[in-house]
């Protein structure tokens, strides 16, 4: 069982027994080759929370946003901390994806966490990102009842201290909630074949099965609509690498 499965169950005593877990319509997880972790269960969107102290990856942020595509999921981009005076250029490499379509929300979760409001009514959403990022004290700003742990980070090694070990669901109202959960260091993707990896970057739907040669892996083939959209301004050359070098590091793991 993941935070956010559904079960059946059936009483016993003063306790209960789980019978059944109910069918999940999203599971968001992450795999290397060794493992995968599921992270939540029936969350219908994804909100990576990055802030400009302690520096985020905006790598992994889009790794992220790839397995939340990967599930249907929304997904969106919480910039925390926005009373910091480096916000601003924080903010710069996340422009691009903004530009994809990515909603970036700018907020301050110790003054003023409402901005997200809007964005969170109706949805289950996880909030996913590396620790010291404000997850915790974003869940505390929208649910008051929910009282969970939040940690200084550290100068020194410019990261969070692993706060929250658990994942957990807070209900804001009957059709609402937030998943915190622990910071993550990384977040691998090997459980995405090489179609579903493509299809995970939306910008790229429009020209997959276009390319001249049907098994095109957009690595460099002659006739490559990817690499037509790149030269005609329409994909971000930078996209098209992080999707090469995913390809090269599933082929690789494949191999050993
Ligand atoms: N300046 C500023 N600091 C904030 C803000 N939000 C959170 N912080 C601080 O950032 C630190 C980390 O916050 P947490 O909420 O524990 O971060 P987390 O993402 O839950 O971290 P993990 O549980 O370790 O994954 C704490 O010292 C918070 O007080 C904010 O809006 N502005
Ligand atoms: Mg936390
Ligand atoms: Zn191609």
């Amino acid at each position: 069982m993941v935070c956010g499965d559904q079960v059946e169950v059936r009483r016993a005593g003063d306790g209960g027994v789980i019978e059944r877990v109910l069918p999940r319509t999203t599971l968001l997880y992450r795999s290397d080759v060794f493992r995968s972790k599921a992270i939540a269960a029936n969350a219908s969107q994804v909100a990576v929370v990055v802030a400009a102290r302690p520096s985020f990856s905006p790598e992994l942020v889009q790794r992220c946003l790839l397995a939340a595509e990967d599930q249907g999921m929304a997904s969106l981009i919480v910039l925390n901390k926005a009373d910091l005076p480096e916000t601003a250029t924080a903010r710069a490499p996340l422009e691009p994806l903004a530009h994809i379509g990515y909603r970036v929300v700018t907020l301050s979760a110790e003054s003023d966490a409402t901005p997200l409001l809007p964005h969170l009514q109706g949805h289950t959403t996880l909030l996913i990102g590396q620790s010291g990022m404000g997850k915790s004290t974003l869940v505390n700003a929208l649910c008051p009842d929910a009282a969970v742990a939040t940690g200084e980070y550290s100068e020194a090694l410019d990261s969070g201290r692993h706060t929250t070990t658990h994942t957990r669901l807070h209900r804001l109202d009957p059709d609402t909630a937030l998943i915190d959960s622990p910071g993550l260091q990384e977040f691998a993707l090997q459980h995405l074949d090489d179609e579903a990896l493509a299809r995970a970057f939306v910008e790229f739907r429009p020209f997959l099965g276009q390319c001249r040669f049907r098994d095109c892996r957009h690595a460099g083939e002659p006739g490559c609509r990817l690499d037509e959209a790149v030269a005609a301004g329409t994909v971000d050359p930078a996209r098209l690498k992080l999707y090469q070098t995913l390809l090269r590091r599933r082929q690789g793991a494949a191999r050993c």
